[in-house]
């Protein structure tokens, strides 16, 4: 037998994950985000106190938002880094079950670490244990089962030796690629147990590139070959898998438009001739009206969730074949598509070696042309003295002040949409949405995440003041980090976006705005005086000149800069788009529903006979 150490089940958990290197020989994991209580303080707090100057621990407020600010990291790192988050029990555990789910929907690696119950059981229930009537082997972190692409219950040191290499494996794998979650029981991580020391060498986890299997391409090829109008969706695969030069001479040498997810949006220069832009509901009219006469549709990295395929609307030319570019096989078959499981970059390659000589028709170059001349009459619109600024134009002010260093970032609320019709990328990753979750409270968090993995970028951040509200206090860790990056608040005083949703759905204006919520006192929040208050600069403008005026500063502040504007809830870009299935009640006593509904029907019908 070889040799072995003396470590506690924790020294042995922050030394294993100090060992564990990328590709570019940079260790996978780069930093740890800790918010401490009795699950985690004596074991996990202690031994990474021990490597504190290899390995960082970041102190953040929410355990929720450390885990956004890790995840967008990753994201950020298209993969290729990630970073561990850990809690006590109990609260802190399940404040990171969101953010789990968020990683588990968007593919991204993120190391869970929740302290767990005692192994031993002695003191139970302790402090924050749930009691399972029923099952005695539940505690609160098996909510983490369904939102973790690995789970495991660290309830004996040796559990270490099979269960961290497994959660490394699924984080770097491109196909399982999710969070991880090991729940660490409290007592273990405070024992000790002869580890073995070659388990502590490093080890580089090289990213699997999947390359087609010989069948699935050549029935590819065939499809391909005799389409006339192909289209490629580009998906967040394309960056994850490095593929964005791929794409681009793959489409150039076939003549194939692309158009562009949220995930997948920057894959091309906005401004490349076959880059027809973002797709579906919140997509321009160029990209929906290729989509809908494509005869055939590569999917390449994309999940298709709803947005993408308009509730599988868009697609709907009734010759229209589909293939499915991913490199998990989940992702292949969806919608009855032709499956090519690959890697990106690898499959592009491939299809393109098998492709030589073929060239799709010219695309109508006007489509591109018309759409932007709308786009940039929104964004570019002057002001109207009296009437409040348009998202549209707070998109145009941060445009005209942005630059080819810039990476814009959102999640929720009206911006996405108007982000992801509008906003002008300049090059791959100049664009990080989190759209497979949507989830308010990620910006803050995870422009942090964004400037940490990239600090050379000049990271703006877009927040509704909802989604502030929602989560915004790691602003204050940003502060005391002296992590500097822009926040744009635009102000509409509640949920623009959903009131809008309400009001398209045949709804009364209700609950959503501020203004239709029970209050004794209309709310009134100042927004710049709370971000000061964590220590960020802040500014509150008046008009579209005064915000282009303050973000012209922003390079010259350090930490956490936030600019606060009004804006109106109604307008929002009406161009492009397509249908999105909202459900709409069946029976209502209120005539706008019931024409809604009818609208639905309609809708549904169509679709469900494309
Ligand atoms: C955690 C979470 N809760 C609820 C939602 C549903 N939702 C999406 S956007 C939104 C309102 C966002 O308001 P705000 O940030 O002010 O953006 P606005 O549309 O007003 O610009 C809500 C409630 C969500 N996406 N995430
Ligand atoms: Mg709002």
């Amino acid at each position: 037998m070889g040799k072995t150490i003396r470590l506690t089940a924790a020294q042995a958990l922050v030394r294993y994950l100090g060992a564990q290197m990328n590709e570019a020989g940079e260790p996978f994991i780069a930093g740890v985000w800790a918010i401490f209580g009795h699950g985690n303080v004596a074991g996990l707090g202690e031994a990474l106190h021990g490597v504190k100057d290899s390995l960082p621990t970041y102190r953040g407020h929410n355990e929720q938002t450390m885990a956004h600010c890790a995840i967008a990291y990753a994201k950020q790192m298209c993969r290729t880094r990630a970073m561990a988050v850990t809690s006590s029990i109990g609260p802190g555990a399940t404040n990171m079950v969101t953010a789990a789910a968020l990683a588990h929907v968007n593919r991204l690696p993120v190391l869970i670490i929740p302290g767990d119950v005692f192994a031993t059981r002695g003191p139970d229930p302790v402090l924050q244990q749930i009691e399972s009537f029923g099952d005695g082997t539940v505690s609160a972190n098996d909510c983490f089962k369904p939102v973790s692409r690995y789970f495991d219950r660290i309830s004996r040191p040796e559990h270490l030796l099979t269960a961290l290499p497994r959660a490394f494996r699924t984080m770097t794998d491109p196909a399982d690629c999710g969070p991880a979650t090991l729940a660490f029981c409290q007592d273990v991580q405070a024992e000790a147990y002869d580890y073995p020391e070659s388990f502590f060498e490093p080890r580089v986890w090289y990213q699997r590139r999947i390359r087609p299997d010989e069948g699935e391409l050549a029935r590819a090829v065939a499809a391909i070959k005799v389409a006339k109008r192909p289209v490629i969706v580009a998906g967040g695969g394309v960056h994850y898998s490095g593929a964005t030069d791929a794409l681009q001479s793959f489409v150039e040498t076939h003549n194939i438009p692309i158009v562009e997810t949220q995930a997948g949006k920057s894959a091309l220069a906005w401004d490349h001739p076959l880059n027809l832009g973002p797709v579906g509901v919140t997509g321009g009219e160029p990209a929906n009206a290729i989509c809908a006469e494509a005869d055939l549709v590569l999917a390449v990295g994309t999940r298709l969730q709803d947005f993408t395929t308009g509730s599988w609307g868009l697609f709907s030319n009734p010759e229209r074949e589909m293939v499915c570019l991913n490199t998990a096989a989940y992702d292949t078959e969806k919608h009855g598509a032709m499956p090519l499981q690959s890697d990106a970059q690898v499959g592009l390659q491939e299809l393109g070696a098998s492709l030589a000589g073929y060239r799709a028709g010219a695309v109508a170059d006007t489509l591109k042309s018309d759409w932007y001349g709308k786009v940039d009459k929104l964004t570019n619109a002057p002001s109207d003295g009296n009437a409040l600024p348009t998202d549209m134009q707070v998109v145009g002010a941060v445009q005209r002040i942005s630059n080819d260093n810039t990476v814009v970032m959102c999640a929720a609320g009206t911006m996405p949409g108007e982000l992801h019709k509008l906003w002008k990328a300049p090059r791959p990753g100049a664009y990080h949405m989190e759209y497979g979750f949507s989830c308010m409270g990620y910006e803050i968090a995870g422009a942090m995440g964004i400037k940490m993995a990239q600090p050379d970028r000049d990271v703006i951040c877009f927040t509704g003041d909802g989604t502030y509200m929602m989560a915004n206090s790691e602003m204050a860790s940003a502060a005391m980090m002296g992590i500097s990056f822009t926040v744009v608040i635009t102000d509409n005083r509640g949920f623009g976006c959903i009131n809008r949703l309400q009001m398209g759905t045949g709804g009364a204006e209700f609950n959503n705005l501020l203004d239709h919520a029970v209050h004794e006192t209309p709310s009134a929040i100042d927004f710049a005086a709370h971000a000061a208050a964590m220590g960020a600069t802040s500014v509150k403008v008046a008009s579209i000149a005064e915000l282009e005026g303050a973000l012209a500063k922003r390079n010259d502040i350090k930490g956490p800069y936030v600019v606060v504007i009004d804006t109106d809830p109604y307008p929002s870009t009406e161009y492009g788009g397509t249908w999105w299935e909202v459900a709409v009640p069946e029976v209502s006593t209120r005539p706008a529903v019931n024409e809604k509904r009818a609208a639905y029907e309609v809708a549904i019908k169509e679709r469900n006979t494309k």
